[in-house]
């Protein structure tokens, strides 16, 4: 990859970036995602997540979800797995989890934390507590990425190699401005974030900035306005995890998951409309986009 150099994100890095599926391989080879997500009043997130990485070629999914969730989660994903844990008395996961999730951890290849999990101060120490511990790819997305605002010695503690996925309002929270302020100066943020604490930074938004933590920097230039829905970023969050979990690099996992999220999107707006369009649609032109590529 060119250095010091902002790349356009393109069909020539995804080329490079893509899995190959190799004719004598199986699921195993294609690795194990967990995504700790979702909450009684985001179960959605935990959907969207899962089937977003299922259908990004991952081998195996599992969404590990306040055990609440499970009943609906499991009644509505067939390839997704459902593993009901410990939860607190709102229907957050509770910090009870914490053994039971390092050890199924063990057997993945990446972690994705942070969609739909909700404010809770619990499950935020629960977060804290994974990201001492877990080693490995680790994604953070939404309210992962908010139980590190103002605890930034934990990320740079953590061990494990860490992409985090912020909107500008996630993101000034992490670094204590208001959203205007980074928008006001994205690539600054976004660089300077990524280098400081050592991470994969994807700062979301039109014309999305992926900032890796050696400096380099990509812009993203598909998607439209009619990403502008919940359930929007879940699904890239599940995107990037999903293709981290099949081994590749988790800067260009990041990168492509980008690129590929906004293709879908205007593939979706161009059928549908930016207004009727809905984040889950993205699913059905996910699949045009990998035959397109390979
Ligand atoms: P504003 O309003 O423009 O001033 P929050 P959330 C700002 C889950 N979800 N440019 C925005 O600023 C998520 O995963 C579950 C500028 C506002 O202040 C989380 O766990 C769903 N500003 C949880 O909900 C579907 C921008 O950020 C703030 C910006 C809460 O996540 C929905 C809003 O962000 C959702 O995904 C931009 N491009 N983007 C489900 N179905 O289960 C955002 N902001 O307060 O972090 O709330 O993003 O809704
Ligand atoms: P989130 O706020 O976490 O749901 O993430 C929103 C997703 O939609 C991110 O991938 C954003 O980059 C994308 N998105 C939101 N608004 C726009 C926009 N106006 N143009 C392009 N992409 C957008
Ligand atoms: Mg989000």
């Amino acid at each position: 990859l060119p250095r010091d150099a902002t790349e356009l994100l393109d069909r020539a890095l995804l080329d490079r970036a893509l899995p190959v599926r190799t004719a004598d391989s199986n699921k195993g080879s294609y690795g194990h995602l967990l995504c700790l997500c979702g909450s009684r009043r985001y179960p959605g997130a935990a959907y969207m997540s899962g089937m977003a990485a299922a259908r990004c070629g991952a081998g195996l999914v599992t969404v590990g979800v306040p055990e609440v969730l499970w009943g609906v989660l499991a009644a509505r994903m067939s390839e997704v797995m459902v593993l009901p844990l410990p939860q607190t008395a709102a229907g957050g996961l509770s910090l009870a989890a914490l053994d039971e999730v390092l050890a199924f951890a063990e057997k993945c290849s990446c972690v994705l934390i942070g969609c739909g999990l909700s404010p809770e101060s619990e499950t935020a120490a629960l977060v804290r507590e994974l990201l001492l511990r877990l080693r490995g790819t680790v994604v953070l997305d939404a309210d992962g990425i908010n139980a590190c605002a103002g605890h930034i010695d934990v990320l740079r503690a953590s061990r494990a190699d860490l992409v985090l996925t912020p909107h500008p309002g996630e993101m000034g929270r992490l670094c204590g401005k208001t959203a205007a302020e980074v928008q006001a100066d994205r690539e600054g943020c976004a660089v300077s974030f990524a280098r400081e604490n050592g991470v994969t930074l994807v700062l979301k938004g039109a014309g999305t900035l992926i900032a890796a933590a050696d400096g380099r920097l990509f812009q993203n230039n598909t998607g439209n306005p009619g990403l502008a829905k919940g359930g929007s970023g879940d699904i890239l969050a599940g995107m990037t995890s999903g293709l981290a979990a099949q081994g590749i690099d988790p800067v260009l996992a990041a990168c492509a998951a980008v690129h590929i999220h906004g293709l879908a999107a205007d593939r979706c707006a161009e059928k549908q409309s930016q207004y009727a369009m809905l984040p889950t649609d993205l699913f059905s032109e996910i699949p045009q986009i990998f035959r397109d590529l390979s």
